[in-house]
């Protein structure tokens, strides 16, 4: 559990290491183009990923409609202070550019792969058709152009992201650079427009003192940790930035909209001193919001929360990433049981704000009745293996009718947790454990700890293909811990 003394002793050292960061000179332009990080006593703030040109933009004129352009190259630039790394980036950038959209949109995304191998882009979470969903079975080759193409449906309103999905690369791809993050608004959203909102694209790496990433060979000792547990970073960025400072008022409420881009680490989240208001996940906003302490976010799944400012002007408390054991005992990393500081949360010297009313109800959810299912499937992960077997591009591994409800029991028989994703189609989980979930909720990702097991419901109402399902920790997935469900329409 949570000690107080330990969370402020590290706080002290990331704080400590922080300012020898600062200290080095700044040898390079930084993602957004800037050449300076900032003087030694000052804040890095938090890079906001939503504002001006950090958005994709539209070149559409016609409403309901978005055009953007995505490109995929190699960049010389620095991700930490005094180092330059040959990093991938889209767009220039690292993170990428965020995808803002509107329930109803008709987007086209004209990417180009500049890289010098295959990659594909997957835009997690949506419902696409198959040929837009940048599998591993549609690579775009070096040189090539592809335009990605998809409607998004009313309900979709969230935080999404976007990856390289290529067989066997999708982590150095993901950890040289390749992320960015999807934000759908709807135009009824419940939640007050003078919430103002953050995005926080959390995500980690290792980088040696010549910039260059860590990637480990498997025949050496941390190589058989990374194996095993997924590549983890000791360095945690939140926007690209090693703990950032975010300004608050007292009394103002945010609307944090968080996505986990790390390849394999699990985030704890907790805010010192304050509690958090869970309004939503994966698929967007709940029916209620939900306060609690903290949240654990596997990869690739989101979290929207509301923070209430609640401390006084002037003080500042922090943001952090509390132990999750996900581990198998003789791979935990020697520090996981250390918190982590993300960001420091700072309130202004303005006097307090009136607090404004949270909403208690947001959007209804439907309701999936498991007496439609026409199926149920058991899924079963081991280490690197679905259904005991290793991906094969050419097998299929689950059939189900277009339009048909199932569901599905993911069993995780192993001693690590293992992120469970699906392609295309969200779901509603049921129970974990045999313990009834405690409210509906769209999910696209589900973590399914150590021997446990999953249940979740999910109708597979459009776009008949060939969709992925994997672990989320990058490096099983490219190890072969994924299959394929082929979605087929009635004869
Ligand atoms: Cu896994």
């Amino acid at each position: 559990m949570r000690t107080r003394t330990v969370s402020l002793a590290l706080l002290f050292a990331v704080v400590a290491v922080g300012i020898l960061l600062l200290t080095r000179p700044s040898l390079s332009p930084t993602p957004d183009g800037s050449s300076d990080r900032g003087s030694p006593t000052a804040d890095i703030p938090l890079s906001s990923i939503v504002e001006g040109d950090r958005f994709m933009r539209n070149v559409s004129t016609e409403p309901g409609t978005v055009h953007v352009a995505l490109v995929a190259a190699p960049e010389h630039m620095a991700l930490i202070d005094g180092v330059r790394s040959d990093v991938y980036a889209f767009n220039g950038r690292v993170p990428g550019p965020t995808l803002e959209l509107m329930e109803g949109d008709r987007v086209t995304v004209r990417f180009r792969n500049e890289l010098p191998e295959p990659t594909t882009v997957h835009w997690h979470g949506l419902s696409l058709p198959i040929d837009s969903d940048g599998s591993p079975l549609d690579p775009v080759e070096p040189g090539e152009e592809k335009h990605y193409t998809f409607t998004i449906p009313t309900g979709f309103a969230g935080t999404y992201w976007y990856h390289p999905h290529p067989h066997g690369a999708t982590t150095s791809q993901v950890t040289k650079g390749l992320y960015g993050a999807i934000v759908i608004r709807a135009p009824d959203d419940p939640l007050p427009e003078s919430f103002s909102e953050r995005l926080l694209v959390l995500s980690d790496n290792r980088i040696l003192s010549d910039g260059t990433f860590d990637f480990t060979e498997p025949t050496t000792a941390q190589g058989q940790i990374d194996f095993q547990n997924g590549r983890e970073g000791d360095l945690l960025f939140v926007n690209g930035e090693i703990t950032p400072t975010l300004e608050i008022r007292s009394g103002e409420i945010q609307r944090w909209r968080i996505v986990n881009a790390a390849a394999s680490r699990v985030y704890r989240l907790a805010i010192q001193g304050q509690t958090l208001l869970h309004v939503g996940s994966d698929g967007g906003l709940f029916e209620h919001p939900v306060e609690v302490d903290e949240i654990v976010i596997a990869n690739s799944e989101r979290v929207e929360v509301l923070v209430r400012g609640t401390g006084t002007p002037g003080s500042s408390t922090v943001l952090e990433t509390l132990p999750y054991d996900r581990y198998m005992p003789q791979t935990r990393p020697a520090d996981w049981n250390q918190p982590r500081a993300l960001l420091t949360l700072r309130y202004s010297d303005e006097p307090p704000l009136t607090p404004e009313v949270v909403p208690e109800t947001l959007r209804p959810i439907p309701y999936l009745d498991p007496a439609d299912a026409s199926a149920t499937r058991e899924i079963v992960m081991a280490q690197g293996m679905i259904n005991n077997q290793l991906f094969d591009m050419d097998r299929v591994d689950v059939s189900a009718r277009l339009g048909a409800t199932e569901i599905w029991e993911v069993h995780n028989i192993v001693g690590m947790d293992h992120p469970f994703h699906l392609h295309g189609f969200q779901f509603q989980i049921l129970d974990r454990n045999g313990v009834p979930e405690p409210f509906r909720k769209w999910k696209d990702s589900v973590n399914v700890p150590k021997k446990e097991t999953v249940r979740f419901i999910v109708r597979f109402a459009d776009h008949p293909g060939k969709w992925m399902i994997h672990c989320h920790i990058l490096d099983h997935e490219d190890q072969g811990m994924m299959g394929i469900l082929e979605v087929t329409e009635e004869e």
